[in-house]
């Protein structure tokens, strides 16, 4: 039973009880009718209080239903909310916890809202491809004004209820309590049980319709996600409400509505939110086992990786002991965290209090016996193995019985880290990126001997301190650098094939990418790749030399760090310049090989781009690198700038055909002893796919 009736006095409460957050299926959405129509027709009510559970009002309609008939089954969204809104009798929503999406457009056909002022309100459809379904972008702007509602709806950022009952003029909320909502709804039922007209919202005006401000934020946004569309259609849409009778805003509401939800940016966005829910679960993981307590956190390192994961626990409210080797690398690393909490504080993001409790959770030390009481020791340390066993080594000695060993190495040997010690059962990577107090994704690396509960703690961590965990097995780049490396080379192709950094970084930045893969590189630093070749041709002579890349080094042209680099930058600039030295640099190439520069179809560039991901994402699946495809996608968005809105490279591998992507893997390697992988060519010749 998803929705409960029972009646106290001469109110009738209807309460949603659909867990986990009261998605409002079809079995619920019938529910609310039935139970609406019960207290209509009943001669002993005479108003209705309409509420969730405690903590959770309604998230909205249930996502997983989208795609199937029980989407628009009857009784839709738009036909409870509309019953709600004509009933005879007053409707009191009370409202605690969240209230999103189909949850506030439910609570708008209420004729009253009493909220706790702490609730969760917005409508974040854009963030799954859609704008709001049922009468948001029409009625959200008759009780908060367009200006608000059009930040809340084009952004999808939630509100507290508090924020919103503060805006002069504001009709979304009738009473906010900090105590019993229910209570305080059936008291405001009873004192308006007689009141007719019934107030509705759809008979308010649109206040305060300047979307200017929401204008120029929805122009943010568009620069910084190219191609995506709901956030323009919700914006459209709220302005439309201040402009048209709301019947015919309802109606164009409805009709972008169902076009991007039938549309694959929004198929896209579906995905990645269950996969980043799927990647909390560890099949082979015994469900229920119990994470180890983790109060207490030691970080060895205070470097850029070390402060910056110190940070992400002070800011989840966990005591930190850092630890360096020597007394100005400490300093250094704790002024590095104060400023970059200065910089929080400048822009707003941070109060001066909250500046000082992080710090006060912090224990600089420069000696490791002050970690032995630690739950969790993560090593940030130089990544080099000769060093990163001498600190696991050490550590075996100071940390204490049953503390979790974590490594945040990025690509090395966890098996080996962990044989130094005498619990390789402790051991496990968590592998931050940078910077780690920002970055979303933490690759969770399972070494051989890691036992359950160690990994179901640091997933458990993950979650706890904001980030998008995603379980990796041991290779060299665990999943994502590895899907890099692939990508990197892949760009370095076309470099040497005749395209320009600039050629290549457009194609990737309209295709969604944050930054194109060159410009990428100027910020991360050429000198570290480089590092990186160097290694591998004094290891192996006979590794395939990247003559660009490495001319471009030897020039000392690093990036952004040397004002140089695939582009030019003004001093202290960040916009990439096209370079003359790097034309030349190109043309030298080509002249030596009697080859030439050459355009190339965005297309193509982003298809040999992404193909290559998709190419070592099939390898890393058919090893068990990874769990499942959609934990690929996962890794890809959160961590490499994948546009979200294409659902990750395996998602957008899917919608190519597995066997497009093996003709065009074929077509871009041509005869350089390319081999696809055994799972590709299978799915190529089902027609399967790898979600
Ligand atoms: N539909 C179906 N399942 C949902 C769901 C939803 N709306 N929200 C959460 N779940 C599942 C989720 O997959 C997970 O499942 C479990 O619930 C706990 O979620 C008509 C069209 C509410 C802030 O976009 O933002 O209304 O993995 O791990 O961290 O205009 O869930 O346990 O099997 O995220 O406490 C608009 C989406 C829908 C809200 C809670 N609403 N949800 O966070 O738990 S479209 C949303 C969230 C709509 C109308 C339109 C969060 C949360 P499992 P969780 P959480």
């Amino acid at each position: 039973m998803s929705t409960h009736y029972s009646v106290t006095g001469r109110t009738a409460i209807l309460r949603i009880d659909n867990p986990p957050v009261n998605g409002l299926g079809h079995a619920t959405r019938k529910g609310i009718a039935q139970g609406l129509r019960r207290a209509l027709d009943s001669t002993d009510v005479d108003a209705i209080v309409l509420t969730g559970r405690e903590g959770s009002f309604s998230a909205g309609a249930d996502i997983s239903e989208f795609g199937t008939a029980r989407t628009t089954a009857a009784p839709s969204l738009g036909d409870v909310i509309a019953a709600l809104e004509d009933a005879g009798k007053p409707v009191v929503a009370a409202i605690d916890g969240t209230c999103l999406g189909g949850g506030l457009e439910l609570a708008l056909g209420a004729h009253y809202r009493v909220a706790t002022s702490s609730s969760r309100i917005g409508l974040p459809e854009v963030h799954l491809g859609l704008v709001p379904g049922a009468g948001g972008t029409q009625r959200l702007p008759r009780v908060v004004g367009a200006d608000v509602a059009a930040d809340m709806i084009s952004g999808g950022a939630p509100r507290t209820a508090r924020e919103l009952e503060d805006l002069p003029g504001q009709r979304l909320f009738d009473r906010l309590v900090d105590g019993d909502v229910i209570a305080a709804a059936m008291e405001l039922a009873v004192e308006v049980a007689a009141v007719r007209p019934l107030p509705r919202v759809r008979d308010l005006s649109v206040g305060r319709d300047d979307t200017a401000a929401a204008r120029a934020t929805h122009e943010r946004l568009r620069r910084r996600s190219r191609g995506f569309v709901a956030p323009a259609e919700a914006l459209a849409l709220v302005e439309k409400a201040g402009t048209t009778p709301f019947e015919e805003g309802l109606a164009e509401e409805r009709k972008t509505f169902l076009e991007l939800m039938n549309g694959e940016q929004s198929a896209a966005l579906r995905h990645a939110f269950f996969a980043e829910r799927a990647a909390r679960k560890v099949p082979d993981v015994r469900p229920k086992t119990p994470a180890r307590t983790v109060d207490k956190v030691a970080v060895i390192g205070a470097g850029t990786m070390g402060g910056g994961i110190a940070m992400t626990f002070l800011g989840a409210g966990i005591l930190v002991t850092i630890v360096e080797s020597s007394r100005e690398a400490l300093d250094r690393g704790l002024d590095a965290m104060r400023r970059n909490y200065q910089r929080q504080v400048e822009r707003g993001k941070l109060t001066a209090d909250g500046l000082e409790q992080r710090m006060a959770l912090l224990t600089p030390t420069l000696d490791y016996a002050d970690l032995s009481d630690s739950d969790l020791v993560i090593e940030a340390a130089f990544e080099d193995m000769d060093v990163k066993r001498s600190v696991f080594t050490r550590l075996d000695e100071v940390a204490k019985p049953g503390a979790i060993l974590a490594s945040n190495t990025s690509t090395l040997d966890i098996d080996a880290i962990a044989a130094v010690t005498g619990r390789p059962g402790d051991v496990l990577g968590m592998h931050f990126f940078s910077p780690a107090n920002v970055m979303k994704l933490l690759e969770i690396v399972r070494g051989a001997k890691t036992s359950d509960d160690v990994l179901v703690t640091a997933m458990a961590v993950g979650q706890r301190i904001g980030k998008t965990g995603v379980v990796a097995g041991v290779c060299d780049g665990f999943i994502g650098n590895r899907m890099l490396a692939r990508y990197r080379d892949a760009a370095t192709a076309l470099l040497h094939a005749g395209a320009t950094p600039a050629a290549i970084d457009s194609a990737a930045e309209h295709f969604g990418f944050a930054m194109g893969p060159f410009r990428m590189a100027d910020l991360a630093g050429n000198d570290i790749g480089w590092a990186i070749r160097k290694r591998r041709y004094a290891q192996d002579p006979g590794t395939p030399r990247e003559e660009i890349s490495d001319a471009l080094c030897e020039m000392g042209r690093f990036g952004q760090k040397t004002g140089a680099g695939w582009y030019d930058y003004a001093p202290g600039g960040r916009e990439a310049i096209p370079s003359p030295v790097v034309e030349e640099l190109l043309a030298s190439f080509h002249a030596e090989h009697g080859t030439k520069l050459r355009t190339f179809e965005a297309d193509e560039i982003v298809q040999r781009l992404v193909f290559a991901l998709v190419d070592e994402g099939a390898r890393i699946l058919d090893e068990g690198i990874a769990l499942r495809a959609s934990d690929i996608d996962v890794v890809y968005i959160a961590g490499y700038g994948f546009p979200r809105y294409r659902g990750g490279p395996m998602f957008y591998a899917d919608t190519m055909g597995a066997a497009h992507v093996l003709s065009g893997l074929r077509r871009f390697h041509g005869d350089d002893g390319w081999e696809p992988s055994p799972l590709l060519m299978r799915l190529a010749a089902e027609g399967g796919t790898f979600n």
